[in-house]
Order: structure tokens, then C-alpha cells, then sequence
């Protein structure tokens, strides 16, 4: 060691890590993820790591020094925290550095997953919590920054003594996955040049950039209709953190939790309908499925995204592509595009049959019950899978065949296009064509069920007669509006290297007027009942006008809330706020508010996984979109496992359960998901699918071209002006 290092150590504020705020350290690993730990992370209270030598690296290590010294001199008062040398994580670190730190990390690619998978089980099979912060404290400064931040977060997630943390939203750990990179050049330079006078306003005032000037492509490009949605932060982050939950590989009680395999089915189908809403609302036609991987890819994409560590654009994509054979020595990837083809008709073949081939040669069902979910992890798949050899890895390589449609063999050293990581995904046109593929499987196996019967879809003695939506400052009922609404968000957590200042960035997503569902309710019975409530959106015509037929509408329907109610004997009235929705997780709130706010910390809302609040209603059309709004009571008892929910369980991280599960429970809703439209009908519209414990309505979304603005980081998500009551004159239904 070092005169220099001898000093310091023996100089440094000793605090015992049984002390340790593990939020704090949560936010100070995250922070900045680029810049080595010798650089205090973190605002409010400043946490430098103290790193022993051999993990700082060699590019580093000469002004170890200076950066120590700076630090110290511009953040008095620090915390400084000793991390421990630890032979593990050493090998642990070599073994992983063949993936290098300025590549894309991505779970699609087998070697990376791998890694990922093994260093979450050694993060999560850390005995307490000082053992666990020490080695990932090593792991971030010393292996690829993607592969970290998921190793870290999944362990977070699921190791018990984290139950209690916030994660900060994940934009602001790689905002170049989320923002345009000249909107992050124009921050940056703005950073760099206000420098520490940047910082001495930081409390006052906020350097703003616009994102809405950037757009991924002109509106000669149709698709373009739809980047609000296939770009928005939220959905993207809701898709990333669902991953996260769901890995495909790693310890066991992480991936192969209750149903994950029907989730998956469920999560993007979901995406899918809402995706097909969208387009029916901006009148794009109905999205086309991928089928043929032979065919050109006559979508094109550019994401107009910059990776900050490689320096590097990610690859765009033009129109009419041919996906070939991958070759990928460091990525070690080989495969045929024929291989997909030979896997899914292995799948469908199995769905063909109504069972799977096991490895040791027999068959297993594929029943009503948990056939779906067999399936599921076969498409996906897990490590878990039945028979993965046989069934190979169908989703993930069509992700991976499209990402490097532009690099196939590597020659020209290139990295992932969007579609290859699940943070990015979303953002190409061609995820959803993707998707509908995958989902089309899904919809084959369910169409060999048989139809519910009507003792499956009633419930005895209740009745639904009536359903109503009435939105805040509006008095003509069943009408919806969305408009625009610009946010500010933090930036100063992910312009690493830059003075860190207040810059922030104002985007531009869709929200919708908050509004109340009124149900009317009847209980026959002589006791009182408790009630799940379910309630779906769907369209009522197609792209030419006709009233869609039940089948194809069926598809369509996407889940808005779900709830249980007490039903005393009699008349009942059901009141719910559209706020209030279980499927749905508010704007994450950031670092900022977490880091100053301590009451943010102890919130108990949801955060994390779950589809964006401000998404939960589709755009609708300026005539007023028409859709029909279903409302199901089932019985609570038969239907539903109640959330094991202790006090003192330091939970206070609860998801949105519908699209991501609860936590080391399981799956509450024991119906299929999807229920009751998860299977053909011989009805052929929804009034002749209904029974009595049904109810639906028309409604009409109506879009304003307007944009609503934020003053500050967290808001609340009331934002019209009362005064603003321009819908009034709207025609209501
Ligand atoms: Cu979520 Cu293809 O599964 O991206």
C-alpha cells in the first residue's frame, strides 16, 4: 500500500457498518454509475467510498490523489466508507471481464445473462447487509455498469433486509436510455459551463432543456403518430423493472416464482392491446405480426439514443432488412435463422398436441390450469423451463436476431440495436410486431379451451346494473379526456463526469383527467358478500366503422382496475377513483425527493413495477374516441388470496400487482389472467357474453392538443386549472 493510502485510510471517519443508512448507500451506488467511488456520490449528504487499491483501475489509480483531495476539499463533512478487500468478488471480477465495461449489457444475450445470473446469486447469498453493500460496492466500480445496476437491482428487490429501500427511478441511472442525446449534449454543455456557480444556485433554480424538439422522425414516417407511447419514460421504465422482477435466470425464488410464465403471456399482451388501442385512436392500421423471419423488416428505427461510455450512437435501423444467421464471437452468440423457425414449430406443435415433450422422453399436459404458464416459460424462456434444449430460446433470439440485424458476424464491431435491451425495447415499432407473434402462440394454445360456461362467468346472487364515469370539472358523464403534460425531470444524477448542478430536462407524455367510476350493485342474497371487482376498456368498432365482433374485441379489452367490495344485501353503490387503480404506479419519484424528503422514503405508495398512471387511459381522438367500459363482480372468497401484509414488515415497496405479482407471495387473483376474455366465446357481441354480475357502458375519449405544464420535480398529479373547464361544451355520449 502506499504512503498516501496509509494516510488516508487511517485518516478516514471510521463508521461502523452496522450504522449504515442502507438507502443511502442504495442511492450512492447508483449514483452517477459511470464515475469511480472515489468521487462522493450522492447530494445531500456526500458518501465517498474508500476502495482499496487493486479495485481502482488503472486509468484512475495515478490521480487517486487528486480526486481523493478534491473531493475532500469541496465536500467537507462527508461520510467516508472503507470497503473491504474480498478474494470472491476479485475472481468473481475477472470472470466477468470479458464483458467490457463500454459494451450494452443485455439479458437477451445468454453469456451476459449468465454473468448477471451469477452475480445475483452472490449478492444475494451475502449473509447480512454490510457483506452484501461491500461487494457491490466493488462489483460497480470494477465490471460493466448494465450488468451491475441489474445485478444489484434484482438483489435489492429480493433480498429481505432490502425490503425497506427505495430505488431511485432508473431513468436517472442511465438517462441516455430514456433522453435523446443532443437534449444530454446541450445539458451537459450548460453543466460544464455554469460549473460551480451551477452548484451554488442548485437550491434556487433549474436548468431546463425541452425535449419536445427532438423528435425520432418526421411526420412524413406514419409510426410517428405513435412515438408518444412507444418512447414514453414510463412505459419503458414499467417494461425494464418488470424484467427486473421476472428475470430469466438466477436464483431460484427470484425466477421461477408463482405463475411467471402466465405473466409474462399476460404483461405483453397487455402492451399489445393497449399498443393496438393507440393506433386505432391515431387511425393507423391494425398491427401486422411478424411471421415470416425470412421476410424483410419493412419497419425502420432511429432512436437518435447515445451511449455515453462507448461514444457510440445506438445503431439505427432502416427499412427492409433481411435478419441473418448471428455469429458473435464476443458476445459468443451462434444461430441460424432457421433455428427460430424450427422453434416455434416445436411450440406450436406442442400446443398442436395439447402436451410438451420432457427431456426424458415422456409428455406433460398442457392443462387449463397451468398450461399457460408451461407455455410461458417454454416462449420466454427461464432457466426453469421444461425441456430448454428442445424448446431452445425462441423470444429472447428474435430479440437478439433483430438487434443485430446491422452486425450479424461482427465485423464491424457494433453493439445492440434498441429492441436488445429491455430497457429500450419498447421504443422500436418492430417490438410490438415482435410481440404479436409471440402472443399469437399464446392465443393458439388459448383458443383450445373450451368457452367458459356461464357457472364460470357468473356470480349467484349479484347483480350489476349500472355503470357510470364522471370525470372531475366535467358534467356530462362517460367521457374522458387526455391531453398533454409536461414534466420536469432531475437529469444532475446521470451527467456523470459534469459539475453536478441542478439540470434538468421537461418531457412531454399524456395524462388524462382524473375521474370516478360509479357502479350500482345488487346482492340477492340474505348475507353480505365480498366482491372482486374487475373493470375493463375496449374499443366498440374496428378500423371501418363496424361494430367489432365479440372474438375480436375480446382481445382487445384492456384491464384498467381491480378491487374488492363489501355488498351488503340490497342496493349497493360502488364508488372508485380512476387514481386509485391496481394496475397502475405513479411518476417515480426522484432521487431528489428521496434523497432531501424523508417522509418520500416512507411512503408506503407503490413504486417500481407497474403500468404508468398517466398512461392508464388511451389517447382517444378529438371527436371523442368510442370504447365501452366492462364491469365484473366475482366472488372474493373463490377468487382471491389475500396479501400477507405484516406491520412492521418494512414493505414499503408494494407493486402493482395485476402486471407484476406481489412479492414472495403468490399471485393473488387465482383466476386466469386475462379472465373473462381470455378465451374464444361463442358469443358474437359482448351484450350476448354478458351474465347478470356484468355491466358495461359506453364512453367517449376525448383528446385536447394541449399541453398542461409542471412548475416542479414532484408535482402532484392534479394539474388542470378548475378554470380550464373547455370540455363542458363538448357533445357527452
Ligand atoms: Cu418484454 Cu420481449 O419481453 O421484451
Amino acid at each position: 500500500m502506499s504512503a498516501f493510502w496509509l494516510l488516508f485510510v487511517t485518516t478516514v471517519l471510521k463508521v461502523s457498518w452496522a450504522q449504515l443508512d442502507a438507502q443511502r448507500l442504495t442511492l450512492a451506488l447508483l449514483d452517477r454509475i459511470h464515475e469511480p467511488l472515489l468521487i462522493p456520490k450522492g447530494e445531500r449528504a456526500p458518501i465517498t467510498f474508500i476502495m482499496p487499491p487493486e479495485y481502482i483501475s488503472d486509468n484512475i489509480a495515478p490521480f487517486a490523489s487528486i480526486l481523493v483531495n478534491k473531493s475532500s476539499a469541496s465536500q467537507a463533512g462527508n461520510q467516508k466508507f472503507q470497503i473491504e478487500r474480498n478474494d470472491e468478488v476479485s475472481k468473481l471480477i475477472e470472470e466477468f471481464s470479458s464483458l467490457e465495461r463500454t459494451k450494452r449489457f443485455s439479458t437477451f444475450t445468454p453469456s451476459h445473462m449468465n454473468m448477471a445470473s451469477t452475480m445475483t446469486k452472490f449478492l444475494m447469498d451475502q449473509k447480512d447487509i454490510k457483506s452484501f453493500f461491500n461487494a457491490a460496492a466493488i462489483f460497480r466500480d470494477n465490471v460493466n455498469p448494465g450488468l451491475f445496476v441489474h445485478s444489484f437491482v434484482v438483489s435489492i428487490y429480493h433480498r429481505e433486509d432490502c425490503k425497506s429501500i427505495k430505488l431511485p427511478p432508473l431513468f436517472e441511472i442511465f438517462p441516455e436510455k430514456f433522453i435523446d442525446g443532443p437534449t444530454l449534449m446541450e445539458a451537459k454543455q450548460l453543466a460544464l459551463m455554469l460549473g460551480d456557480s451551477n452548484k451554488q444556485t442548485s437550491q434556487l433554480t433549474s436548468t431546463v432543456f425541452d425535449l419536445e424538439s427532438n423528435p425520432t422522425a418526421s411526420i412524413r414516417e406514419p409510426e410517428q403518430k405513435l412515438a408518444y407511447f412507444r418512447e414514453d419514460i414510463g412505459i419503458n421504465l414499467h417494461h425494464w423493472n418488470w424484467h427486473l422482477i421476472y428475470p430469466f435466470q438466477g436464483p431460484e425464488n427470484v425466477v421461477n416464482k408463482d405463475r411467471r410464465g402466465e405473466l409474462f403471456y399476460y404483461t405483453h399482451e397487455q402492451i399489445l392491446a393497449r399498443y393496438e388501442i393507440e393506433r386505432m385512436c391515431n387511425n393507423l392500421p391494425r398491427l401486422v405480426r411478424l411471421t415470416d423471419f425470412h421476410a424483410p423488416i419493412t419497419e425502420a428505427y432511429f432512436p437518435k439514443l447515445f451511449t455515453q461510455t462507448a461514444s457510440k450512437n445506438w445503431t439505427p435501423r432502416p427499412a427492409g432488412v433481411l435478419l441473418k444467421d448471428l455469429d458473435r464471437e464476443a458476445d459468443q452468440v451462434v444461430m441460424e435463422i432457421n433455428e427460430l423457425d424450427l422453434w416455434r414449430s416445436r411450440i406450436m406443435e406442442a400446443i398442436d398436441k395439447g402436451r410438451v415433450q420432457k427431456p426424458d422422453g415422456s409428455t406433460l399436459a398442457l392443462d387449463e390450469f397451468d398450461g399457460i404458464d408451461v407455455l410461458g416459460k417454454i416462449v420466454e424462456p427461464t432457466e426453469y423451463s421444461i425441456n430448454r434444449p428442445y424448446y431452445n430460446n425462441l423470444h429472447n433470439f428474435v430479440h437478439l436476431a433483430i438487434a443485430w440485424v446491422h452486425d450479424p458476424l461482427e465485423i464491424y464491431l457494433e453493439g445492440l440495436a434498441v429492441i436488445g435491451t429491455v430497457e429500450t425495447a419498447m421504443r422500436d415499432p418492430v417490438f410490438y410486431r415482435l410481440h404479436g407473434m409471440i402472443n399469437h402462440i399464446f392465443q393458439k394454445y388459448k383458443e383450445t379451451l373450451a368457452p367458459y360456461a356461464e357457472n364460470e362467468l357468473k356470480f349467484n346472487g349479484i347483480r350489476l346494473t349500472n355503470a357510470l364515469v364522471s370525470t372531475d370539472y366535467i358534467t356530462s358523464s362517460n367521457t374522458l379526456y387526455t391531453f398533454w403534460q409536461r414534466r420536469t425531470i432531475d437529469l444532475s444524477r446521470g451527467l456523470d463526469f459534469f459539475p453536478r448542478g441542478p439540470v434538468s430536462v421537461k418531457v412531454v407524455h399524456l395524462d388524462h383527467r382524473n375521474f370516478t367510476y360509479q357502479i350500482t350493485a345488487f346482492n340477492d342474497n340474505l348475507l353480505a358478500k365480498k366482491a372482486l371487482i374487475r373493470i375493463f376498456f375496449a374499443p366498440k368498432y374496428d378500423a371501418s366503422g363496424e361494430e367489432l365482433n365479440f372474438n375480436k374485441q375480446r382481445t382487445l379489452f384492456i384491464e384498467l382496475d381491480k378491487f374488492d367490495v363489501q355488498l351488503k344485501p340490497g342496493s349497493n353503490t360502488i364508488t372508485r377513483r380512476s387514481m386509485e387503480s391496481s394496475v397502475t404506479i405513479p411518476f417515480a419519484q426522484s432521487t431528489k425527493s428521496l434523497e432531501y424528503n424523508e417522509t418520500a422514503i416512507n411512503d408506503p405508495g407503490r413504486c417500481g413495477c407497474g403500468w404508468p398512471h398517466h398512461m392508464l387511459i388511451p389517447k382517444g381522438n378529438t371527436e371523442g374516441y368510442p370504447g365501452v367500459l366492462l364491469v365484473i363482480a366475482s366472488n372474493y372468497a373463490t377468487d382471491w388470496t389475500p396479501t400477507k401484509v405484516s406491520k412492521n414488515s418494512g414493505d414499503v415497496c408494494q407493486t402493482a400487482a395485476s402486471y407484476c405479482g406481489i412479492f414472495n407471495q403468490k399471485y393473488p387473483d387465482k383466476k386466469p389472467m386475462g379472465y373473462p376474455f381470455d378465451r374464444l366465446s361463442t358469443a358474437k357481441t359482448l351484450a350476448e357474453f354478458m351474465t347478470p354480475n356484468m355491466v358495461s357502458q359506453s364512453v367517449k375519449i376525448f383528446h385536447k392538443n394541449v399541453v398542461s405544464g409542471r412548475n416542479s420535480l414532484d408535482d402532484a398529479d392534479v394539474i388542470y386549472d378548475e378554470s380550464q373547464k373547455y370540455e363542458e361544451n363538448l357533445t357527452s355520449v
